[in-house]
């Protein structure tokens, strides 16, 4: 059993207090993990939040790591000691209907208790004093140390820096991911981001890569689009600069609607603007963005019927074990760039901070440092 330092959040709409918790021994097939880095995404902040109809709480929350493997439970064999990991809330066991399917990287393997905050086996690993704490997402990054199942990290290359590379667990790979897996933007495209955080500004990233023709930026706050343009959005537009729906607006823009859309904000309306602008015959738009318990989307059944797609990605469907490290590659040869996400920096005492930061639009991403 080790104690460590972690954020706890005790309930819903409280910050998180740093405790000292235990950790237990990885048991079979799990693994324990020495957080080096951990990104905060707006997901953490919505479970927080209690709209997220699976929050549980006390719980550690937290998933977008860099870690290296500290020990290994019984028939562990894929990792070892001192290998450096991301950790996956969207694992892969290689052997479920889901990742034979070729279809999704949805592995099904062990959702049913990591939506209940427990490892596979229905416990936990965390307590505090004798009263357990729940893991979130299978992967609890904002404690020193975590346990996770083993289908739940991807070895990484050890020269890649935890620091930034976290933010490949969540945000970035999410991003990019929904543009060249999800979408499949082909060059030459027009694409529409909705919400540039760090979901929005990866798949104008992955927009670029894929030579989308024109990239407009979508945002309430125009602090954020000098690094959108930065990144290669051609044009940017705040909806509230405007007295219509801003669907009509980047209709006009677009002589017709855009190719492809990507919701990366959580707000159901804006979902439906997304949909809408697209382009009749063939417009796609994929949502990325997370909504509250109760939300739901409506659009006119016309808008499907007249040949619009309206799709979802999680994790931007990347599979963990066996693409993630390849991402962390095209990293390390330059293909794209990590420390512009990077706003800032802090120690898991101030992770409250990050959560304001990111509330009051001043973040793309806080990068907490062990
Ligand atoms: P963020 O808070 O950093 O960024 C959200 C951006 O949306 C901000 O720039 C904000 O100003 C903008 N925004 C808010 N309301 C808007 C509106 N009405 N119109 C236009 N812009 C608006 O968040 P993030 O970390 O980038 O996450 C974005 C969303 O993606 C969240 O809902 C998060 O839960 C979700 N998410 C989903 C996945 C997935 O796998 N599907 C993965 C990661 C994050
Ligand atoms: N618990 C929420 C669902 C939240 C959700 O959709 N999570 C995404 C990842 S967000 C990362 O920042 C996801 O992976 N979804 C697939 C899954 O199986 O959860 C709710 O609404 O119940
Ligand atoms: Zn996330
Ligand atoms: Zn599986």
């Amino acid at each position: 059993m080790i104690t460590c330092r972690a954020a706890v959040a005790w309930e819903a709409g409280k910050p998180l207090t740093i405790e000292q918790v235990q950790v237990a021994p990885p048991k079979a097939g799990e693994v324990l993990l020495k957080m080096v880095a951990t990104g905060v995404c707006h997901t953490d902040a919505y479970t927080l939040s209690g709209a997220d109809p699976e929050g549980l709480f006390p719980v550690i929350l937290g998933h977008e790591g860099g870690a290296i493997v500290e020990a290994i439970g019984e028939g562990v064999t894929s990792v070892a000691v001192g290998d450096h990991v991301i950790p996956l809330y969207t694992p892969e066991c290689g052997k479920c209907k889901f990742c034979l399917s070729g279809k999704t990287n949805l592995c099904q393997a062990i959702r049913a208790t990591q939506g209940k905050g427990l490892m596979p086996d229905g416990t936990s690993r965390f307590s505090q004093n004798g009263k357990q704490l729940l893991h979130y997402m299978g992967t609890s990054t904002f404690s020193e140390y975590t346990v996770v199942p083993e289908i739940a990290v991807a070895k990484i290359n050890k020269a890649a820096p935890l620091d930034k590379v976290c933010l490949l667990g969540c945000g970035v790979t999410t991003g990019m991911g929904a543009v060249r897996n999800t979408a499949k933007v082909e060059p030459g495209s027009t694409v529409a981001v909705f919400g540039l955080g760090g979901i929005g500004l990866a798949a104008i990233i992955g927009a670029v890569q894929a030579k989308a023709g024109r990239i407009i930026a979508i945002d309430i706050n125009p602090e954020k689009f000098e690094i959108a343009r930065q990144l290669g959005a051609t044009d940017v537009v705040n909806p509230k600069d405007y007295d219509r729906p801003v669907q009509e607006v980047i209709v006009d823009l677009t002589d017709g609607g855009v190719d492809y859309s990507f919701e990366c904000i959580g707000n159901v309306n804006v979902m439906r603007s997304a949909l809408e602008c697209c382009h009749k015959g063939w417009g796609t738009s994929v949502i990325i963005g997370v909504a509250g318990a109760g939300q739901e989307i409506s659009t006119r059944p016309f808008q499907l019927v007249t040949g619009r797609t309206w799709k979802g990605t999680a994790f931007g469907g990347v599979k963990g074990r066996s693409e993630l490290p390849g991402y962390v590659d095209r990293y390390m040869n330059g293909d794209f760039d990590l420390d512009v996400f990077v706003t800032h920096t802090m120690g898991l005492d101030d992770i409250n901070h990050a959560f304001d930061l990111m509330h009051e639009g001043k973040s793309i991403r806080s990068v907490i440092l062990f």
